[in-house]
Formats: structure tokens, sequence, C-alpha cells
């Protein structure tokens, strides 16, 4: 198809080349959509330190009530009943069930999850959990300094192993760490999100202290639970802007500090020596075992793709071209990296079944007098990236999944409440939800799939 053509409604050939069982989801997080930030017992996290400290956001706002699906889970259910999920991923606050990042757990809080996966099963939506989206304790901050922490890798196999042992045997999946190139690297060395340190050294041990929890909680749920245990992580392909060394050079640097950073450690035990070596002395300690530890055998890769980075290494900077326009993050449509980058790292790590656990767009959306959000954009980009993995899918590509980031309008982090990635617009003043273009044709789309797989096609 012509990657600028205006998408109509529905095309029903669009969902056939993807396997029978795909699973078909949408994601959000804990922190973005919860509020109820001081009930039942949760702990304060770090964004909601973050929030209060001026100028972090860039709207002023706070998690307090977000999108309250805290006491709107049922509902919220029955808008992913409606699109016609089969999947639904969501992030455990770890300050809801363990108000200090370790001792005393929260029943309230583990009360609150318990009640959501049976609402979901319920409705015949597989729960799929991460433990960690960013929300870590804030007294785990406060006491022990939070990620810069080697401790914290127990801490986190602590809680890890009870999530699992309470729900291990409900869950498709239970995913250790979301992007933790963003954990790292906008936490503690740009400080763009919380706790907002700005030392490139810290960010390195930070990432390292990381990846050893990813490990360490793998080893303690493996104990608990057999299978569904990954890991996901954020991936936006480097491209050089121009066919000069200096900017292949640049671009494979991106890519270590990036992507190899994070997928070498886990599936080949070792860290890129030209990382290494770009770090220099702020490399991370690293003890003997370490890398043993993160290595562990994964059920699955999530992977994370919105767009691609285009290196250039002129000042200014080329900027990148947008042929497929823009996203209201400033971030490029570019779904062929999304199928290159698929078939790359399928070659270059082998790795275990993939799953798609976010793609997205924020958009300007408006609500219209009629009640209707006419999110063409967010259409097309769900279009082309779906045509992407499909291309991907069929040249070998293990691609079992895709999560639609996100379910509802929600918070986006330093940027507050004013980008909206939902198929269901948030009206924050009312908390009414309403279905956006885009939920019509996901649903459709769905539909259309499960029709075909009923008829064996
Ligand atoms: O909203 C975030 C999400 O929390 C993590 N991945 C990227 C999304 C869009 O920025």
């Amino acid at each position: 198809m012509n990657h600028n053509d205006n998408p109509s409604a529905s095309n029903p050939c669009d969902a056939q080349p993807f396997p029978p069982d795909f699973v078909w989801g949408s994601s959000t997080s804990a922190q973005q959509i919860e509020g109820a930030a001081a009930i039942d017992g949760r702990g304060a996290s770090i964004w909601d330190a973050f929030c209060a400290e001026p100028g972090r956001i860039k709207d002023a706002s706070n998690v307090d009530i977000a999108c309250d699906h805290y006491h709107r889970s049922a509902d919220d259910v029955a808008l992913m009943h409606w699109l016609g999920l089969n999947a639904y991923r969501f992030s455990i606050s770890w300050s809801r069930v363990q108000p200090q990042g370790r001792g005393a757990w929260n029943e309230a809080g583990f009360a609150f999850y318990d009640q959501l996966i049976d609402q979901l099963l319920q409705a015949g939506i597989t729960p799929h959990a991460t433990l960690y989206h960013w929300d870590l304790p804030l007294a785990l901050d406060r006491d022990i300094g939070g990620w810069l922490s080697r401790d914290i890798a127990e801490h986190f196999a602590d809680y890890a192993a009870e999530v699992a042992r309470r729900f291990g045997d409900r869950l498709a999946s239970i995913a250790t760490l979301n992007e933790p190139w963003c954990v790292a690297t906008l936490g503690y060395e740009t400080g763009q999100f919380a706790p907002g340190h700005t030392s490139r050294a810290e960010a390195a041990q930070v990432s390292h202290h990381l990846l050893l929890a990813h490990g360490r909680a793998m080893q303690a749920m493996r104990a608990q639970t057999g299978t569904g245990l990954g890991v996901v992580l954020n991936h936006t392909p480097p491209y050089p802007a121009e066919p000069t060394e200096a900017d292949r050079r640049a671009a494979r640097l991106n890519d270590g500090l990036t992507t190899r950073w994070y997928m070498d450690p886990v599936f080949l035990g070792q860290y890129p020596a030209d990382v290494l070596e770009h770090l220099g002395a702020d490399a991370p300690r690293v003890e003997t075992g370490d890398l043993d530890a993160i290595r562990q055998p994964l059920d699955f890769l999530g992977i994370n793709f919105y767009t691609r980075k285009l290196v250039s290494t002129r000042v200014p900077p080329l900027p990148a071209p947008g042929a497929l326009g823009f996203t209201d993050m400033g971030w490029e449509i570019y779904p062929l990296a999304l199928t290159q980058h698929l078939l790359r790292i399928t070659r270059e790590y082998t790795p275990p079944p993939i799953y798609i656990t976010e793609n997205g767009m924020a958009n300007p959306d408006v609500l219209l007098a009629d009640g209707r959000v006419h999110d063409v954009g967010r259409i097309n980009y769900l279009r082309l990236h779906l045509q992407a993995l499909a291309q991907a899918i069929a040249q070998g590509a293990d691609v079992r999944g895709y999560f639609y980031w996100s379910l509802l309008d929600n918070f986006e982090w330093d940027s507050g409440y004013a980008k909206r990635f939902g198929l269901f617009h948030t009206d924050y003043a009312t908390q009414q939800r309403t279905a956006k273009d885009s939920a019509h044709w996901y649903r459709e789309f769905i539909a259309t799939h499960a029709k075909q797989r009923g008829q064996g096609v």
C-alpha cells in the first residue's frame, strides 16, 4: 500500500498475515493510570515526589488521580472487552504492594491486583504484568539510594518472587523491567525523569544494577512459576543520516548505548566492548558472577518500538526527513525500522518469542461536540506498523503479539497530561472515556482477524 494513503475505516485483508493465535492487546502502567496515590496503604514512589518538585513536569500536574483506574478498573476492563482484546499489559506498583520497597507487604494493594486479574480473566482477557515501570518506592530511594545501591537487586528479587507466588498461576506473563534504558539514562544522566540526577557514571552503574535486578528476579521467580518470564526493552534503531564514516560510527555507538548495552548482557552475557571503551572511567563496577546472573533463559522478549533515531554528526545535525510525518511527541513515523529491527534482532540474538509490548503515537486529539475523536493520524500509524510487523513475521521474526500503547490517554511522565496516546480519550475533569476513531478501527481489525482465524485462514 502507498504509505501516504488516507486510511479508510476498515480493511479486512490487513489482519490476514498474522498467525491464528496472535495476541492482540493494549498496554498501560500503574503510575500513569491508577491514581489513588495515598489510598489503602500505598507508599509514595519517586514519581510522586518528582511531580512535587517545581519545573519537573511541563504542565505542573501530578499523579494523585491520573485516570483513577484504581477505582474504575471494572469499567476499564469493560472497554478492553468491547475492543475485543485478548490480552492486557499492566504494571504493578511496587510501593502499593510493599510500601517501603522491602519488609511488610500491603494486603490491600495486592487485593487490587488480585481483583484486576480476576476481572480480566472473567472477560476472557489474559493478564500480562510488568513488575517495574519506573515507580520506585520513594523509601528505597531515600534510605538506600535507589538504583544506585547494589542491594536493590535483592529487594527487587524478593518483590518479584512474592508477585510470582501470589499471581504466577493466573498471569500469562511477568516482565521484570520496562525500558531500563529510560530508567538509567533519563532518570540518572539527563535528569528528565525521576529521580532527576545528571551523572553519566551514575547512569551506567544504575543500568548494571537494573540488569542485575532483572537477573536475580528471574532466578527468584523461576522457583515459583515455570513459564512466561521475560523483560521489556525499548528499541529506537539508529540510522546514519548520511553515508559517511562519521555518521556510521556515531550510529553504531548509539546502537551500543541503547540496544546492545541491554541485549548483550541479557542474551550473550557480556557488555559491548565499544561501549565500555566509550564510557571509560564511567563504566559500571561489575562483580564476578554478575553477568552469569543477568544472562537468564527468557520465555519471551518484549520490544517497545515507536520510532527510529536519525544520527547526524553535522552541526547542527541534519533533521529527520519525516516523509510519513511526526507524532505529537515530535517522533518521526518510520515503520520500516520496525521490520528491519525485528529481523536484525532475530539474526543477531536468536531471541525467544517476541512481543511488541508497546507501539503507539501521541496525537493532538480533540473531542468534538458530536462525541467523536477523529484521530486519522493514529489509524494511519497503527495500520503502517501492523503492516511492518506482518512483513517481519513473513520474513522470519517470531513475533507472537502486539500491544498498542496505550489503552487510555494518561500521564505522559514529564509531559504531564498534554500528550495523548490512548485509544480512548480521557476527560480528566470527569474521568469520562470516549472511544476514538482508532479504537473503532483496532476493534474491527481484531474482529476481522478472529473471523479469519475461525475460517482457518
Ligand atoms: O508512556 C510511555 C511508557 O510509559 C513507556 N514507553 C513509552 C511510552 C510513550 O512515551
